[in-house]
């Protein structure tokens, strides 16, 4: 599955760089031994968790995974205990802690792309709905070498590269593109602990070619134009979790002379559409299908616009122990239900436009469910009612504002409330204080009204 590891590596020293400390693919391979023997000595389990800072600790966990063939959960580092339990309740997975210094020889070779296990779960991550509690997407290796290799055409990803990024190393971007993506090319990585402007500028003297962000990241280096000049000897600039905003665009390509590419998928399909290297980019676009994927717009009569549905070899096993909420994914004709609301021209290039639900969140590219946010609030003993949206944000893209019915507590108290037991980015950014959350005749939230007073309150 990791080609780099596999071979007679061309090592060296800084093959993978996160956060300042850096390893061979030797030094990352014996300390992954160490945790695929950890996890033997353990006994059948049905999968093990990691938290996820961005450390090598991390990397060598999940590469350990895929030696020992044990599912591995990443959890985010800043989760509090609400989001904690429950993931390790849900999957099962039992807390493994590493030591990068301890090595052990790797059990075997590294499963392949072919190999029989192409169906085993190699991760499970946690993700929003739109109601209630994260569910856990399981991703077999196939589906994940399916997708990397698959953009590895796309972007011309090879061992030449050296990939930069900054991401969180619990989500299909950051550690399934971010970090195998990097193992499976043998392409050196260099991630920069934050993804800041600066941090991602200096990364073009280590050699940096291509760069991943979430618009977030893009627009604020767009917003340093020393830093963004400093990526104008790179390769290929790719954006992708959320829709890069038109201006950012513009900005990046004055003053880096590239063309960001963007590219769109889900934790539940990984990426299934992306513009291409050396092919044409326009602003608002996201590209074509990749390489063994299908995607349809199923449109009212008349609209050009409608819900974009996938098939291919890069969707998810199934949401863990949830059969009905997986079954509620596809169409009866067997296609994934994105949510995301699309339009695909003559060409085959898709536009993202919008999505289905107002519950569905997407700040600073992290996927938020407002049911899980408004769980959290209504769990303070001073909340009687609470509707969560997501509000257009320059910086975040969105950001959550809570509209609570609430008295004796303060906004503020209420934004470390949701902090502490869940993460720091599901926090509310605002909270507004309302008498009554409006509601239609079923008692149904009626959020769309929430949000014209919000563009009422602008105008
Ligand atoms: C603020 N902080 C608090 C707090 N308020 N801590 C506790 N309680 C509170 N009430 C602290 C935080 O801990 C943090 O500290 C600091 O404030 C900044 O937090 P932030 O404001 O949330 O971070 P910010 O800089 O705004 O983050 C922007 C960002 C981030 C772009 C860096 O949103 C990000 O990493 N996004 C990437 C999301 C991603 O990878 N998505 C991919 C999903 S996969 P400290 O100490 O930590 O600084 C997917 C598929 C696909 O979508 O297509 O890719
Ligand atoms: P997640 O499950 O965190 O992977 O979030 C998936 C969602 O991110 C998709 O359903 C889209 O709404 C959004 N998304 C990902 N990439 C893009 C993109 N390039 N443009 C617009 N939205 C995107």
């Amino acid at each position: 599955m990791l080609t780099a590891l596999t071979g007679v590596f061309g090592d060296r020293g800084d093959a993978v760089s996160v956060a300042g400390r850096a390893a061979s693919y030797e030094d990352l391979l014996g300390a992954a031994g160490a945790v695929a023997a950890d996890l033997a000595g353990w006994g059948p389990v049905p999968a093990f968790a990691v938290t996820a800072t961005a450390s090598l600790e991390t990397v060598a966990a999940v590469v350990g995974g895929l030696l020992a063939g044990v599912p591995c959960v990443p959890v985010p580092p800043d989760a509090g205990p609400v989001e904690r339990g429950h993931i390790l309740r849900d999957s099962g997975a039992r807390l493994l802690e590493v030591d990068f210094a301890r090595r052990a020889p790797s059990p075997g070779p590294l499963p392949s792309a072919d190999a029989a296990g192409a169906g085993d779960p190699a991760l499970i991550l946690y993700t929003s709905g739109t109601t209630g509690v994260p569910k856990g997407v399981v991703l077999s290796k196939g589906a994940i070498v399916a997708d990397l290799d698959a953009l590895a055409g796309a972007w011309e990803w090879g061992a030449q590269d050296v990939l930069v990024h900054g991401l969180p190393l619990f989500h299909v971007h950051g550690l399934v593109l971010g970090v195998l993506g990097a193992l499976r090319t043998g392409s050196r990585l260099v991630h920069t602990g934050r993804p800041t402007p600066e941090a991602y500028a200096a990364a073009a003297a280590a050699g940096g070619s291509l760069y991943f962000g979430v618009p977030t990241v893009w627009s604020r280096i767009a917003a340093a134009p020393e830093a963004a000049a400093a990526l104008s000897g790179a390769r290929l600039l790719v954006s992708g979790s959320a829709a890069l905003p038109t201006p950012v665009f513009r900005d990046l390509e004055r003053l880096t002379g590239h063309r960001v590419v963007e590219r769109y998928g889900m934790t539940e399909t990984l990426i299934t559409v992306s513009g291409r290297a050396g092919g044409e980019v326009a602003p608002g676009t996201v590209g074509t299908a990749l390489a063994g994927v299908t995607t349809r717009v199923v449109a009212e009569p008349g609209a050009e616009i409608g819900e974009l549905q996938v098939k291919g070899p890069t969707l998810f096993s199934g949401y863990l122990g949830r059969p009905e909420a997986t079954a509620a994914a596809y169409t009866g004709d067997g296609w994934f239900r994105t949510g995301d609301i699309a339009s695909v021209d003559g060409e085959g290039v898709h536009r993202i436009v919008g999505r289905a639900s107002t519950d569905m969140i997407k700040s600073g590219g992290y996927r938020i469910g407002a049911g899980e946010v408004e769980n959290a609030l209504l769990d303070h003993p001073q909340v009687r009612e609470a509707a969560v949206v997501g509000v257009p944000d320059a910086d975040l893209g969105e950001r959550i504002v809570a509209f609570v019915v609430a008295e004796g507590v303060s906004g503020g108290e209420l934004t470390d409330f949701v902090a502490a037991r869940l993460s720091v980015h599901k926090r509310p950014r605002e909270v507004r204080f309302i008498t009554a959350v409006p509601r239609n005749a079923m008692g149904k939230p009626q959020k769309r009204r929430l949000l014209e007073g919000e563009e009422q309150g602008r105008a």
